[in-house]
């Protein structure tokens, strides 16, 4: 009985352990990167691709490029107020954004061959304009419609 007890006592952690392995793992793991482009080496203004779905309750990593030769401003005040966010960063240069909501809402800048990354979970159903804020460029219609939906 007490041998029995013993090795109980020695084998419920490690089950534990195994167990968790798998669950602690699917957490932290990172999402397919969507890549997005913020214009293109013409210089159209155009965000591509044109049209996003995304279900809510999913984690996405945005991953937005600037190939053209003009400066654009990344903005989604809508879709990063019904988002929870987990990470937006520029990579290179690197820079942390810690407010996803007022920085999205205000705009990136993103300079030519610049990349950022946007790590979120869409928490609300809807259809928002995922694109860039230079008065002009917005006038031309320079961004992606992201259609966020309950169920695919
Ligand atoms: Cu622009």
């Amino acid at each position: 009985m007490k041998t029995l007890l013993t090795k109980l006592i020695m084998i419920v952690p490690f089950v534990i352990g195994v167990l968790s392995v798998p669950f602690a793992h699917a957490s932290e793991v990172s999402p397919e990167p969507i890549f997005i482009n913020s214009g293109t080496v013409n210089n159209d203004l155009l965000f591509h691709p044109p049209e996003l779905t995304l279900k809510e309750g999913v984690l996405y990593k945005f991953v937005i490029s600037n190939p053209s030769n003009h400066k654009h401003v990344v903005a989604a005040p809508e879709l990063a107020a019904s988002s929870r966010t987990t990470e937006l960063m520029k990579v290179s240069p690197r820079i942390s954004y810690s407010d996803a909501s007022s920085s999205l809402a205000k705009g990136i800048p993103l300079q030519p061959g610049e990349m950022l990354e946007w790590t979120f979970t869409p928490t609300k159903e809807g259809t928002y304009k995922f694109g860039c804020n230079k008065s002009s460029h917005a006038a031309a219609g320079m961004h992606s419609m992201v259609t966020v939906r309950a169920e695919l």
